[in-house]
């Protein structure tokens, strides 16, 4: 019985320092990776998201960055607009710095509030390479018109159970001129 418990004791050591060595060597990746690339892990190109305030000058750290704040990462509003059509296919664009892997998903919010997203488009190997210019034809729904949409680049990595959330400040409106690059 000494013998036994003193084994399942060993053991518990054991699986303690396995997690403990795991999350290290997700931390030790994810920093090297960070490192190589110093931009930082992704982000959303096009539409245009919105940038936290001193980000346009740092060279979009925060903005490439994990967060916990839904549903835009604590971003405010963006006063320039990207103007599209109802129905319009809209090539969203993304960067990676850092392949960790997951899946993407674009989204609309259409409320003007930012609590109603859907699900336009699911990505699933958006982020098994790094790089700078993924794209994905995204159609935007025929019925919708707003002066206020938030199309939404939300990616939750896989290797790290990092979230990422970049929101574009978008119109969709038949009577205007409209952008896709
Ligand atoms: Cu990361």
């Amino acid at each position: 019985m000494y013998l036994f418990t003193k084994f399942a004791n060993k053991n518990r050591k054991f699986a303690k320092l396995t997690r403990a060595s795991q999350i290290f060597m997700k931390l030790a990746l994810c920093f090297l990776i960070f490192i190589g690339t110093v931009a930082g892990h992704g982000s959303m190109t096009f539409p245009k998201p919105r940038i936290p305030p001193g980000d346009q000058e740092n060279g979009l750290t925060i903005t490439r960055g994990p967060t916990k704040q839904y549903p835009c990462a604590g971003n405010k509003k963006a006063t320039t607009l990207t103007n599209f059509r109802p129905g319009q296919l809209v090539n969203v664009k993304w960067e990676i710095g850092a392949a960790h892997r997951g899946s993407c998903a674009i989204e609309l919010s259409t409320n003007g509030k930012d609590t109603n997203f859907k699900v336009l488009q699911t990505i699933d190997d958006c982020a098994d390479k790094a790089g700078k210019n993924f794209s994905s034809k995204v159609k935007l729904p025929s019925r919708v018109s707003c002066n206020s949409c938030t199309l939404r680049f939300r990616w939750e990595a896989e290797i790290t159970k990092e979230l990422y959330l970049d929101c574009a400040d978008i119109r969709i409106n038949s009577k205007i001129n409209s952008k896709n690059q």
